[in-house]
């Protein structure tokens, strides 16, 4: 425990976040490996204490199963030996790890919807302390993939120009265009057949800005940070879209992506044309605590269905989003439709890692 205290009093890269830079830099496993094996146990720690800074944790089994899971990767990550020369063990514990993570986000939105109906915690104060939790659990599996992409890269990774989970040249127009096939996949599976909506992507390439000479965006960025992103998005437009097409047919209801970007930045717009978000639903489309989806949709398969999902999606992706440096942010038009932009910073050292505050860690309280 006296560990644990120290590491979390470390800032992760003694006080500075990573930048995309130098997780691209880290390309061998031994770098990877010197980045992970420095970088998660002061994370795993802040995350122990941020779980033992809740009042009454110990009354969540939720909370109790997510603390022994950080607790155990703290202690695997601190017993293991890193030699360079043989990182087979230090593979072995990354992988146990991984496996490890996998339920946390639905265990904690549990533990969290269950904490607020039970002892009545204000909304935004555990939204703060999910999206604390998350983001920084969006680190430590960045940190964890790039060690595994590097450490066993697969044929595809090899072949294309990737650096571990980082695509140096990702092209944002092509991500939007498989992200929209996924969502129209997923409506027909979710309604019928018959059931589809109309998806037009765009982009700004061609104008006369400072671009120009680009035949198509590239940027380094992680694409599947950006297909997630962009399916959550789509998913809630194309199910109200359908919805209000049921409601309305006749009317053509096309959802446009529009892609532009400048040096700096590469910004995509959702803009779709399903009328709008309610005004009584505005403050719950960024909480863990509910699903947008009706609830027929999310009674229609209780895991929650690839279209409904359990509610975590939108927060989630705005997290994906501020990550690197980025934003996400919904604007509805009352009555006509929903506009989403997502900035996402182009260069790579200015894409820097966005960690929870350290307030969040040692003196949160949820009143
Ligand atoms: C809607 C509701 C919504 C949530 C998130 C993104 C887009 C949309 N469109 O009608």
């Amino acid at each position: 425990q006296a560990e644990v205290v120290f590491f979390a009093s470390r800032e992760p890269m003694l006080g500075k976040s990573i930048t995309l830079r130098q997780i691209l830099d880290a390309k061998t496993p031994e770098q990877a490996a010197n980045l992970a094996y420095r970088e998660l146990p002061i994370r795993y720690a802040q995350r122990i204490l941020q779980i033992e800074a809740l009042p009454e944790w110990q009354a969540s089994r939720e909370l109790v199963e997510v603390h022994r899971l950080y607790s155990e990767n703290f202690k695997d990550i601190r017993l293991v030996e890193l030699d360079v020369k043989e990182l087979e063990p230090f593979t072995e514990v990354i992988e146990t790890i991984k496996g490890r993570m996998k339920e946390v986000i639905p265990m904690l939105a549990t533990a969290m919807r269950n904490l607020q109906w039970a002892d009545g915690y204000s909304e935004a104060a555990i939204v703060q302390w999910l999206d604390a939790f998350f983001l920084s659990r969006i680190g430590t599996e960045m940190l964890t993939s790039q060690y595994m992409a590097s450490a066993k890269p697969d044929a595809v990774a090899l072949r294309r120009r990737r650096v571990g989970v980082v695509d140096f040249a990702c092209d944002p127009v092509n991500i939007c265009e498989q992200a929209a096939r996924h969502a129209r996949k997923l409506v027909k599976q979710h309604y019928d057949e018959s059931a589809d909506v109309e998806i037009v992507v765009e982009s700004g390439v061609g104008g006369k800005s400072s671009f120009e000479i680009e035949s198509r965006i590239r940027f380094p960025y992680v694409p599947n940070y950006l297909f997630y992103i962009m399916v959550e998005l789509l998913k809630n437009s194309a199910r109200a879209t359908v919805e209000a097409q049921q409601e309305n047919p006749g009317q053509r209801r096309p959802i446009v992506i529009t892609v532009g970007a400048d040096r700096r930045e590469v910004a995509i717009r959702v803009w779709d044309q399903a009328g709008g978000i309610p005004f009584h639903a505005a403050e719950k489309v960024w909480s863990y605590m509910y699903s947008t989806a009706s609830k027929a949709a999310r009674e229609f398969d209780e895991q929650g269905t690839p279209l409904a999902g359990y509610g975590v999606g939108l927060p989630l992706s705005r997290l994906y989003a501020r990550y690197l440096g980025g934003a996400l942010y919904l604007q509805s038009m009352p009555g006509v439709g929903t506009c989403a932009y997502l900035y996402l910073k182009r260069l790579e050292s200015e894409a820097r890692e966005e960690l929870p505050e350290r307030s969040s860690v040692s003196s949160c309280s949820l009143v």
